[in-house]
């Protein structure tokens, strides 16, 4: 399947299953379901989701298998943008070209829809269908997703982000609170992407897989953080130099836009080399290299 196609097709499929999924929720009328619906319902590039697909197809998983893990990550997403935008954290009024969920619905709502969709991510991978996947793989994706977006992962990277507000930092720490931050949502896809998997996958692709995964995260955040400045509000759906505003440190504020750029490409030459492994072991692994390059060319 060549890339542009890839991308349009499955950015319909989740939208699909999205919205099915929150078509089977009770209580449709209530500001808390109607709140959970605007925000994951308001497009986004799907790029976790994406990611669960890719390496899914790669390592020929069930495809009804994978859209479970993929929505079950793009509702963690969400809730961590709803999260984000709120006035006691990065203060953004527009999201994905829209009035951010606490200004459409009120912080309360928000802070509680975010919460709703995190604990959805959690009941799907319970209870819904995923054909060949084994129980102790659902237990595995549900520790995988529990420790990455916690103390472990996001909310320890968001953390880390805030006490370094106004300070002085170096960039080993900065690529550390990316990584918390950002990289390990992403690392969460591949890794539930992999969890779909009938067969055993062995250490050293699982191995590889975070290595390229850990790569494309530290791009991702990268990429944000120029597009930040140099990004287009109509295009990106959301206003730029919010970092500079809240005075946080980032890539281009620590070396410099050109230096930043380079780094973008170096990570993906990285992303790149960990996936030789996966190539002599007869995967094809196309799709995961366009994704890569997609995610330091992207312009939203
Ligand atoms: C628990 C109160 C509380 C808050 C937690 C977890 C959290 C708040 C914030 C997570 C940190 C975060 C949102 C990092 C930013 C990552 C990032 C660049 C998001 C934008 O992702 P895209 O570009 O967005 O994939 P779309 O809209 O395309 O899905």
């Amino acid at each position: 399947m060549n890339f542009p196609k890839f991308l349009i097709d499955y950015n319909l499929h989740i939208n699909l299953e999205l919205e099915k999924l929150m078509e089977t929720l009770p209580y449709q009328h209530t500001p808390l379901v109607k709140a959970m619906k605007y925000s994951l319902l308001s497009g986004g590039k799907r790029l976790r989701p994406f990611l669960v697909y890719a390496v899914g197809k790669m390592i020929d998983s069930n495809n009804f298998s994978l859209d479970v893990p993929a929505m079950a990550i793009e509702c963690i997403h969400t809730y961590s943008l709803i999260h984000d935008d709120l006035p006691f954290m990065d203060k953004n009024l527009l999201r994905r070209g829209k009035p951010s969920c606490h200004v459409k619905f009120g912080a309360d709502i928000a802070i509680l829809a975010g919460n709703a969709l995190q604990s959805l991510a959690f009941s799907i991978i319970t209870e819904k269908l995923m054909p060949e996947v084994k129980i102790e793989n659902r237990l595995a994706m549900i520790q995988e997703l529990s420790l990455s977006i916690g103390l472990f992962g996001m909310c320890m990277g968001q953390s880390f982000d805030i006490v370094n507000i106004n300070k002085a930092i170096t960039i080993k720490t900065l690529e550390n609170i990316y990584q918390y931050k950002t990289g390990s949502l992403l690392r969460s896809a591949v890794r539930l992407g992999r969890l779909t998997s009938a067969k055993n996958i062995n250490n050293d692709i699982s191995t590889a897989l975070d290595n390229y995964a850990n790569a494309i995260g530290l791009a991702f955040q990268i990429q944000d953080d120029i597009l930040d400045i140099l990004g287009d509000t109509k295009k990106m759906g959301k206003i730029q130099g919010i970092d500079k505003k809240l005075n946080k440190k980032t890539y281009p504020s620590l070396i410099g836009i050109d230096n930043a750029r380079q780094k973008t490409i170096d990570l993906y030459q990285e992303a790149i080399k960990a996936l030789y492994i996966l190539k002599e072991a007869s995967f094809d692994t196309k799709l995961l290299q366009n994704l890569a390059k997609y995610i330091i060319r992207r312009e939203k």
